[in-house]
């Protein structure tokens, strides 16, 4: 699913199910498989109350386990699509993961990003385990009434039993995460045969590296992935062909928590277009656990993106990765690299950057306020 949002009402439109809207990235590095959820104060806002913390999405753990069940058992017969049914094994799974967006109020639009998941083989036994980032209750972005759920949420880590049954090993990780938490990107980026794991944060993501002996240790700052940014997206990929995976992070907007004040709660929270974009970035790997910000030098700066994912494939199979960013209430980027090695943006060239009518999400006109919506303004003049 995509969600896509109506300008006129702010708020986001979906053929999907009530209340859960989107499908955020299927990433594909080796050994990884990611979606993601996002939920919206529509349908499942009286259930999310009610029931408050962690109780509200269910629908994560069967994404990752018919995710992890695709991948954790390779020799099962194939089949003929006709006639291939699924049972619900969750419970029986033991993936007792329950998302939460780390407040009782769903308000803003931080809280309604929703999270992934990761499914990647962690201890190196052959058997794909899972790993669900989760909200936290964050100051300046949470409910002061909900401020009791301080320091008791945590992302989480499943251990594969191999048995169809997995356990909780999070804390003997340490992969509970310190921040926000929305998605997350497993590679294995130092090549020491251990998958590495990078988490998408509301403020700086964290690079945990998996020290091999069912341990991670969180590096983010020493290899140089620094700075506060409301990151949705990553892609691990080798631009440069040195052998180590470099890191392409799809950035979404810089949330202002004054813009979330005071809403009308008939016309849901302020949505993307209320907010400063941020721009993708791309991380070069120096092969000695540090990275570097080549976005500049590489072509692909872009200040006013409002990226919900980035993927990296040969759409043009010339044997070269080309990159998408599928912006928010605007238009999408396609980067592809030129004879000098450097990306050029040709979205609207090849016809991805808008919807398939090829409206111009980017500057609707707004029918309630007479005027037009700017990415940078949000309602401008016309
Ligand atoms: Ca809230
Ligand atoms: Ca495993
Ligand atoms: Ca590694
Ligand atoms: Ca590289």
């Amino acid at each position: 699913m995509r969600t896509s949002w109506d300008h006129g009402l702010n708020r986001p439109t979906s053929s999907g199910p009530p209340g859960v809207t989107s499908s955020r990235i299927a990433l594909a590095t080796a050994g990884f498989c990611a979606a993601g959820t996002s939920v919206y104060p529509y349908g499942l806002l009286s259930l999310i109350n009610a029931r408050a913390i962690a109780r509200a999405v269910p629908i994560v753990a069967l994404l990752a386990l018919s995710c992890a069940a695709l991948i954790a058992f390779p020799d099962r017969p194939t089949a003929s699509s006709e006639g291939i049914q699924f049972t619900d094994v969750t419970k029986k799974s033991g993936l007792n993961f329950q998302q939460s967006y780390g407040d009782r109020h769903l308000d803003n639009i931080v809280e309604g990003s929703g999270t992934g998941v990761c499914v990647f083989d962690y201890n190196n036994d052959g058997f794909m385990d899972v790993y669900f980032p989760n909200g936290k209750w964050t100051e300046g972005l949470s409910d002061d009434d909900s401020r009791d759920l301080r320091g008791k949420l945590t992302n989480h880590l499943f251990r594969n039993n191999g048995d169809g049954t997995f356990t909780d090993v999070t804390v003997e990780a340490g992969l509970g995460g310190s921040r926000y938490s929305v998605g997350c990107a497993a590679a294995d980026y130092d090549n020491d045969g251990n998958v590495d794991l990078l988490v998408l944060n509301y403020g700086q993501n964290e690079l945990f590296h998996n020290d091999g002996n069912g341990r991670f240790t969180e590096v983010s700052t020493k290899a140089g992935l620094t700075g506060a940014s409301f990151s949705l997206s990553a892609v691990w990929y080798d631009y440069n062909n040195d052998g180590y995976l470099d890191l392409f992070i799809g950035n979404y907007v810089k949330y202002d928590k004054t813009k979330a004040v005071g809403f009308d709660p008939a016309a849901g929270y302020p949505g993307p277009l209320s907010y400063v974009g941020q721009p993708n970035l791309l991380y070069r790997n120096n092969g000695d656990g540090t990275f570097t910000d080549v976005t500049r030098e590489m072509g692909l700066w872009k200040p006013d993106g409002r990226s919900m994912s980035v993927t990296a494939a040969d759409f043009h199979n010339d044997g070269r990765l080309e990159l998408l960013s599928t912006n928010d209430a605007m238009a999408n980027y396609f980067f592809e690299m030129d004879s000098r090695g450097v990306y050029q943006e040709r979205a609207i060239e090849i016809n991805l950057a808008y919807g398939a009518n090829g409206e111009n999400v980017a500057l609707p006109r707004h029918p309630q306020a007479g005027c037009c919506i700017t990415p940078r303004t949000g309602c401008g003049p016309r």
